[in-house]
């Protein structure tokens, strides 16, 4: 009932961290471009296959962005879905089934409703059918605006593929209309062309596939060498307008695409003899690039231990809000206070110091992989358990009704 909300009032409030002074209000005004990157793992960023670059505009953009490399998605179930829900609530998503479907009348305080109070218009695009994900339903409830989802664009036969529109013609289709929303705005880029089984159209292959025993991982590079492409053209088409120097972009991977069913190539591609379960969690980490036009020249590689849930107090106090009662799970990348961490959805936690599977109960050092004893992770296990059961409290009771606006 409304008395749980207090409790969870009380823990978010303990675990709030201040914003850093420099990067609070660093975008103030600017319109937010945030982009899902479909089955993104870190380990593609600088890795070389054949000799080449797999991810060579995001490898470039490193250099030019606030880029995160211990930054893990905290998804469950719900996959593409529930990484959205975390990168706009700072709330976890479900321990089973997807949020997005099992509880989308829920009452909701998303970054898009917080920025329509600062005069934001939200928008999303996506090629594929608007019900997906039940994303049609969610997004009214989360505060968008407008969504454009498969009807808004050009889907012929040739260009899309798999789930729907590849991601080359998604992002040139799309600028065209990004430029009529009105500024300032939050836009949502959901990517497509990169999901299992990694498919692609003979003339897209920009990269040979890789020569493990398993095509699914063979393939896995050839359709993230094909994002890569989709993502320089996506920011080319932003310069030709105002748009790139008005906004910050967030590019994101949503969760890892290569399961643990391929662990064996796997093995071979990061090159160790065999995935335990500290690898396996290493391997949950995804891509997080925070490009800001203008502070190039402050580009940094991050190494905090973080994950989607900390997205949104990041967004937000970057364009100059405050979250401090806000019922978020997350801390703001930038701040020199936030702790290292961050939780996987069966609890499973990341620290700077530890790594702890749960589905072994295994404690490892975090840098070396060295196994310790549990009671050195219990602490954290413990506050992993405890965050995830209150985040699933404010869902289950749908509690956030008893907070104000
Ligand atoms: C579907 C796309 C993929 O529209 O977002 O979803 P996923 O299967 O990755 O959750
Ligand atoms: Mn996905």
């Amino acid at each position: 009932d409304s008395s749980d909300i207090n409790g969870i009032k009380n823990y978010v409030k303990a675990n709030h961290v201040k914003p850093s002074d420099k990067f609070f209000g660093a975008a103030k005004g600017k319109n937010v471009i945030l982009v899902s990157l479909e089955s993104t793992q870190s380990f593609l960023i600088n890795y070389k296959l054949h000799g080449q670059e797999v991810t060579p505009f995001l490898n470039d953009l490193v250099s030019k962005s606030f880029y995160f490399d211990n930054f893990y998605h905290n998804t469950g179930q719900g996959k593409t879905s529930d990484a959205e829900f975390l990168i706009d609530n700072s709330i976890y998503p479900l321990p089973r089934g997807a949020v997005y479907t099992t509880n989308a009348q829920n009452e909701y305080h998303a970054t898009p409703e917080i920025l329509d109070q600062h005069g934001y218009t939200s928008v999303a695009f996506h090629g594929n059918h608007k019900s997906f994900w039940n994303r049609d339903i969610m997004y009214k409830t989360l505060g968008y605006d407008k969504f454009y989802p498969e009807k808004y664009f050009n889907i012929t036969e040739d260009n899309s593929i798999n789930y729907g529109l590849k991601d080359i013609p998604f992002f040139k289709q799309a600028v065209p209309i990004l430029k009529k929303v009105q500024q300032p705005f939050y836009a949502k880029f959901i990517t497509l062309s990169n999901h299992f089984p990694f498919v692609l159209d003979p003339e897209d292959e920009m990269i040979e596939p890789a020569n493990t025993e398993d095509n699914v991982v063979n393939r896995y590079f050839q359709t993230a060498r094909y994002e890569d492409e989709a993502l320089r053209i996506f920011f080319e088409k932003l310069k030709e307008s105002d748009l790139y120097k008005n906004s910050v972009i967030v590019l994101y991977g949503d969760h890892y695409g290569i399961s643990e069913n391929h662990n064996e190539a796997m093995a071979k591609v990061i090159g160790v003899d065999e995935i335990n379960s500290y690898h396996h969690l290493k391997l949950q980490r995804v891509p997080l690039f925070i490009h800001i036009p203008g502070m190039e020249d402050q580009a940094k590689v991050m190494h905090t231990t973080s994950g989607e849930i900390d997205v949104k107090p990041t967004i937000l106090h970057l364009l100059g809000i405050q979250t401090k009662d806000d019922i978020a799970f997350g801390a703001d990348l930038f701040s020199p206070e936030r702790p290292s961490f961050t939780i996987q959805r069966d609890g499973s936690f990341i620290s700077g110091k530890y790594i702890y599977s749960k589905k072994d109960s295994t404690c490892y050092l975090q840098k070396t992989g060295d196994v310790v004893g549990n009671k050195q992770c219990k602490p954290l296990e413990n506050k992993a358990l405890h965050e995830l059961q209150l985040s699933d409290k404010v869902i289950y009771g749908d509690l956030l009704r008893f907070t104000d606006r």
